[in-house]
């Protein structure tokens, strides 16, 4: 019989216990011989110094658990909010996840992130409420919070004994000889067949419910609820079974077609080069067989799998598993290798970083190879959108807030050898044309080039993007001419006369002329942002800001005061809901004013108070609260420099 297998995510927000969890579920079924601890520095999947040093997970890790004929592949996540690109990266190749929350806290801001990530995917979850023996416990309103929160069916699995203390204790309710009548009547709700049944007062035995119950969460009618505290080992057990009753199965026939997988993670290995962290959704690979990726045909040179805390070089691995591939040297997280299958998931894109810095080597030396460790970086968290101006000598990243930064310099430390600081972390704005008007180039000295174009820029509603035509006839500017002006579009708005990315904007094509003799494709690259910029000088642009949603939750004595902060810090709100002396606050408010809010409002409230927040939309702002930046790179505007730097760049 082939082995089954599934791919578990545990997910929550930082510190509910991810870690400490899978590091039980490792040493329950005696995959390590001792229990490591996330406060030690000794847990299989926190194995990054840094994240030994400060105790907190950094990258999504990935081990497996083998039993019998069953493999689970887990992967244990980040749960700050600054990593939550590499976790939205692994979120997709699950097929069910473990959604874990503390007995105290309850339902964090980033427990909503993640919500909506999985419900977005549709992936089955069950609930882990972990700490149940911190002070403060409170399983029953966690649980009452869960199914308003999120308008959901919880299935308790436990009654808790002596909550809030060392020994606290969980006691089964969902197992062959004890099962709520409450619960019953919850899963009776999602099947018809149970329903008649539990009207007649009849109770199936415990394997038909079981399989209803299985049923249920694998079409997410049903949540089922599990408590434990992992620091006591408890619930542990009861969460492995739980995984494997009711959490769905990979896709694992193997039909022989041809191998299709998604890279979810990159990492380097200082032998072994760039590993590709994949999962496979059809067909099986083995050592030097030879797949398609970014239309080249590469071998596969090495297999690796993580069963516990072993790491081990493997044959063959086949649909529904995950493997690290070396072979694949220009590999990046997302990628699809070889066959795109239909029963691929989308790529989740909740969280993209606003903040940008440049990033400096403490010591000029190492300026290349701080260049060259954040390339290798970027490589593995591609939204670092990793820049690197090499004529001005100047390195910039995209970072989600200021733990990232902490961790980048920790990682450049101990992973590099290289001390950097990172200058002037600021917003990222765009700008968009302030008005209508003619942007002119002609691109005709130092010969031989022609090019001769002239673009009509003209603002668009919020939210539009960019939008190109050209309305010049192929007599004036051949079509392939006209082809390399599109192409290089995007690349010309990446920096407006502000410093910022342009949008919102419409640009048309509107005269030209190219020459049958001097005219070369690579003219219309370069003549396209002189032409575009001209423009923006005339129209001058207006800066857009961030708008995030936000959600805050407290004390309904808080309100008053966390309302006046909303509207000083130029934020609107609706009409809060109050229940149970808690007010749940809706509205919008912009990043620029609220960057240090989550900080404040947390030390302010003593904790009682916590906010969440989106990004909504990007909004004009005025001149005076926007940050202008200089132009990284040499300007089109600088037409003499700049045309022989794109020249040369095109040689
Ligand atoms: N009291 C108590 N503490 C716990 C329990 N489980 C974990 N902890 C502690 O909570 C802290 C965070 O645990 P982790 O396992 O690192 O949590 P995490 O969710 O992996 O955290 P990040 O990966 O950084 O988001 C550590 O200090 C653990 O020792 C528990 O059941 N009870
Ligand atoms: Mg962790």
């Amino acid at each position: 019989m082939s082995q089954s297998l599934q791919n578990i995510g545990l997910l929550a927000h930082v510190d509910a216990g991810k870690t400490s969890i899978t590091e039980n579920l490792l040493f329950l079924t005696q995959h390590t011989k001792q229990l490591g601890a996330v406060d030690k520095g000794t847990t299989v999947t926190d194995s990054m110094q840094v994240e030994k040093d400060r105790g907190i997970s950094v990258q999504a890790a990935q081990t497996s658990i083998v039993l019998n004929n069953h493999k689970i592949n887990l992967v244990d996540t980040p749960g700050h909010v600054d990593f939550s690109a590499e976790l939205e990266r692994s979120i997709r190749i699950l097929d069910g996840a473990v959604i874990i929350l503390s007995a105290v806290e309850g339902v964090q801001a980033h427990t909503i992130s993640i919500w909506n990530a999985v419900k977005s995917l549709h992936i089955p979850c069950l609930f882990f409420i972990n700490k149940i023996d911190r002070a403060g416990a409170d399983t029953e309103s966690v649980i009452h919070n869960l199914e308003k929160e999120f308008g959901i069916q919880c299935l308790p699995f436990h009654e808790l004994e002596h909550e809030g203390v060392d020994n606290a204790g969980i006691l089964s309710i969902w197992n062959k000889s004890n099962q709520s009548d409450e619960n019953i009547e919850k899963l009776a709700d999602t099947d018809d067949e149970l329903l008649s049944a539990f009207l007649e007062g009849k109770t199936p035995n415990f394997n038909i419910l079981q399989e209803k119950l299985k049923n249920a969460v694998h079409h997410r009618q049903i949540f089922p609820v599990l408590c434990g505290a992992a620091k006591y080992s408890l619930g542990i057990d009861d969460l492995l079974s739980a995984i494997q009753n009711y959490l769905p199965k990979a896709k694992h026939e193997n039909t022989g077609k041809s191998a299709g997988g998604i890279v979810f993670k990159v990492s380097h290995h200082p032998q072994h080069g760039r590993i590709a962290h994949t999962r496979l959704y059809q067909g099986k690979l083995s050592i030097r067989d030879k797949i398609l990726h970014h239309g080249n045909t590469l071998k596969i040179n090495q297999l690796f799998q993580k069963v516990g805390a072993i790491k081990q070089t493997v044959n063959d691995f086949s649909c529904g598993d995950i493997a690290g591939i070396c072979g694949l040297p220009d590999a990046i997280p997302g990628d699809i290798i070889g066959e795109n299958t239909p029963d691929m998931p989308d790529a989740l894109t909740m969280h993209s970083p606003l903040l940008t810095a440049q990033a400096k080597a403490k010591a000029e030396k190492d300026y290349p190879a701080l260049a060259n460790a954040l390339a290798e970086l970027s490589t593995e968290d591609p939204a670092l959108d990793f820049e690197w101006l090499k004529d001005e000598q100047e390195l910039h990243i995209k970072i989600m807030g200021w733990i990232q930064i902490q961790i980048l310099q920790s990682v450049l430390q101990n992973r590099f050898g290289i001390s950097a600081n990172f200058e002037n972390p600021t917003l990222i704005y765009k700008e968009t044309p302030a008005s209508s008007g003619e942007g002119f180039v002609r691109y005709w000295m130092p010969k031989p080039c022609w090019a001769i174009l002239k673009f009509k820029i003209e603002p668009m509603p919020q939210g539009s993007g960019v939008v190109y035509e050209s309305v010049i006839s192929v007599d004036d500017v051949h079509l392939k001419y006209q082809n390399e002006v599109k192409k290089t579009i995007p690349q010309a708005l990446k920096q407006g006369i502000k410093g910022w990315e342009v949008t919102d904007i419409k640009i048309t094509l509107i005269e030209g002329e190219d020459h049958p003799v001097h005219s070369r494709p690579g003219d219309f690259i370069v003549a396209t942002p002189m032409g575009i910029m001209e423009g923006l000088q005339q129209t001058d642009t207006t800066f857009l800001e961030p708008i995030l949603d936000f959600r805050i939750t407290g004390e309904e004595n808080l309100l008053g005061n966390i309302a006046g902060d909303i509207t000083q810090m130029r934020g609107g709100f609706s009409a809060p809901e109050i229940e149970n002396g808690k007010f749940i606050l809706k509205g919008k408010l912009p990043l620029a004013s609220s960057l240090d809010y989550p900080v404040k409002l947390a030390s302010r409230s003593g904790g009682k108070a916590s906010i969440h927040t989106n990004l909504s939309h990007y909004q004009a702002c005025d001149e005076n609260l926007g940050v202008k930046r200089s132009y990284r790179g040499i300007s089109p505007l600088d037409t003499a420099k700049y045309i022989l730097k794109a020249r040369k760049a095109l040689q």
